[in-house]
């Protein structure tokens, strides 16, 4: 039988941030409301979770690089949602944002979770930030607390 490694989803004193894009707003609250409540409902202390908001989700990743270097958190989980118009733009915010994202992770070695939506319509957004398809701010919460429990096994 293999060493199997994996991090369970009870937190265990863990500080997290959130960045969270007001651009479509009401998608994006719903999806802070989501992590927040996870984050508390697996243990995290209220005082270990911090909101941080950003005009929109292009704004996302510096804000998410100043707080994964800042060695106040454990996690950072970004929260955002761009819904496709009849423009490149969408091409643009959402791959600055994956992309972004992505990069903090790698260079702080601090878990960056990637719970901005990327959607064709509204629908799709509100189908998954508490409607039929769930919560992405749920699944970010919970990839969170998830990564910093694996990451200190690996110490
Ligand atoms: N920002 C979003 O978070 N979602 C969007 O859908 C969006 N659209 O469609 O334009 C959006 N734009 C703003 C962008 O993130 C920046 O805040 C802005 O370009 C200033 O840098």
């Amino acid at each position: 039988m293999p060493r199997i490694l994996e991090g369970n989803l009870v937190d265990k004193g863990g500080r997290y941030a959130i960045v969270a894009s007001r651009f479509n707003g009401v998608i994006v609250e719903a999806l802070v409301a989501g992590a927040v409540d996870t984050l508390i409902r697996h243990g995290a202390e209220d005082a270990n979770i911090d909101l941080i908001r950003v005009p929109g989700a292009f704004e996302i990743g510096v804000v998410c690089k100043k707080a994964a270097e800042s060695g106040d958190y454990d996690a950072v989980i970004a929260l955002g949602c761009v819904i496709r118009g009849g423009t490149a733009h969408f091409e643009y915010v959402a791959g600055e944002a994956a992309k972004s994202v992505g990069a903090v992770g790698m260079s702080s070695g601090v878990p960056v979770i990637f719970g901005v939506l990327t959607t064709e319509s509204m629908e799709q957004a509100t189908d998954r930030a508490g409607g039929k398809m769930g919560n992405k701010g749920v699944e970010a919460a919970l990839s969170a607390i998830e990564m910093v429990d694996l990451l200190r096994k690996l110490e």
